[in-house]
């Protein structure tokens, strides 16, 4: 008999390590940037979260019960993110996290997941290699390779003449330098010559050095890989300094909140896009609707990949829930059930319908490119183009 006690008493204390239980509400981590520049992506990611945690509860949640995003700052650098990370896992018990903003932070983060049998959705990283970090990594944000091609291509059919093409990039960024390898191959597969290449930091705010070089390279297109406050800040000098041309902006341009950083510099700007509100799926179009009345305003690129972060969370905890509930599942065994059907569904999201393959790269089929229109100083508006 006192053995029998003992052994449930040590088996209570093992299984309390080792065996944690799904707590009601689920909850879904977001590690995003709500502090610092890198913040000007993070707000709107935070935004679109908020927003699908709201529409998916109001619908019944995760068959009857709802879920709860938790929210820790993963802010600028890798080191915020790491420790993000390391909360949600180990002190909020979530089945999957929506994170970090940066590819610069996936990097360094997303091993920690993948250690920790964790599933992530990648909201915004862009650079190639996220999905092959691990297992349970995968994104709903479309890798550069295959959006960046598309601005430079509409910068030519604005301008046929152009020949000679500056590029800049943010040397200390992993997604700036992923991106600016894609747009230089897209040059030269153009036929145009690069007339010169200049590198920045996220950090600098004075550009006069590599500005001139652009001017003395006679470039008649410039093609800026960098975050939204740097790449601001080269634009408006670009323009002071005297640059006349057309600015093609990689993933980090887009964002309305760019436009008090350049202003009225900011006018004319391309940008490719993997979200657009005129994306004609009755989910987005829901969407759209919802987000204009929560938000009086159209809802951005960085937003919609959120929201679609988590309802594939969502979608893929209900085909689970439906063969076994989910406060019956032990911890570990529902983030590893959960990984395995984040990459076997298909999901109807505001990008579209999305998929994965099998290393957690997103499929998905609608890109736009969008050009900066400024009605004054400080507002203006993405007016996407065909
Ligand atoms: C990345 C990006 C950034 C622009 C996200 C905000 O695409 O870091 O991958």
């Amino acid at each position: 008999m006192k053995r029998v006690v003992v052994g449930s008493l040590i088996g209570a204390v093992l299984g309390a390590a080792s065996a944690q239980k799904v707590e009601t509400p689920v909850a879904i981590g977001i590690a995003v940037a709500q502090t610092s520049n890198v913040s000007l992506f993070g707000q709107e990611q935070v935004a679109g979260a908020r927003l699908a945690e709201k529409l998916i509860n109001a619908r019944g949640g995760i068959g009857g019960t709802p879920i709860r995003l938790v929210y820790q700052d993963a802010a600028g650098d890798e080191n915020s993110a790491i420790n993000a990370f390391q909360n949600l896992i180990t002190k909020e018990r979530v089945v999957g996290i929506v994170g970090p903003t940066l590819s610069q932070q996936a990097f360094a983060a997303d091993p920690i997941a993948e250690r920790a049998k964790i599933p992530v959705l990648g909201p915004s990283n862009t650079a190639k290699g996220i999905p092959q970090i691990g297992n349970y990594i995968a994104r709903v944000s479309a890798p550069v390779t295959v959006i960046a091609p598309a601005a430079l291509k509409q910068a030519l059919k604005l301008d046929p003449k152009i020949k000679r093409v500056a590029v800049m990039y943010a040397q200390n960024d992993a997604f700036s330098v992923s991106e600016t390898g894609i747009f230089q191959d897209t040059i030269k597969a153009q036929g145009l010559t690069v007339a010169t290449v200049q590198k920045s930091q996220t950090t600098d705010t004075d550009f006069t050095t590599q500005v001139t070089a652009v001017l003395n390279a006679k470039a008649d297109l410039v093609v800026i890989s960098a975050l939204a406050a740097d790449g601001g800040n080269i634009i408006k000098q670009l323009r002071q300094l005297g640059y006349k041309g057309l600015i093609v902006g990689g993933n980090g341009f887009n964002t309305t909140n760019l436009f008090p950083v350049c202003q009225k510099d900011c006018d004319g700007l391309l940008v490719a896009q993997a979200y657009s509100p005129l994306q004609s799926g009755a989910t987005n179009q829901v969407f759209v609707k919802e987000y204009r009345a929560l938000y009086k305003k159209d809802p951005p690129q960085f937003a919609a990949q959120a929201y679609a972060g988590v309802q594939v969370f969502a979608d893929a905890l209900r085909v689970i829930d439906r063969k076994k509930k989910l406060a019956q599942w032990d911890l570990g065994d529902l983030r590893a059930a959960l990984n395995k059907q984040i990459l076997a569904g298909k999901y109807n999201t505001p990008l579209g319908e999305l998929r994965f393959d099998k290393e957690g790269e997103i499929n998905q089929k609608e890109f736009f490119v969008a050009q900066v229109r400024m009605k004054d100083a400080k507002t203006g508006s993405f007016v996407f183009v065909k």
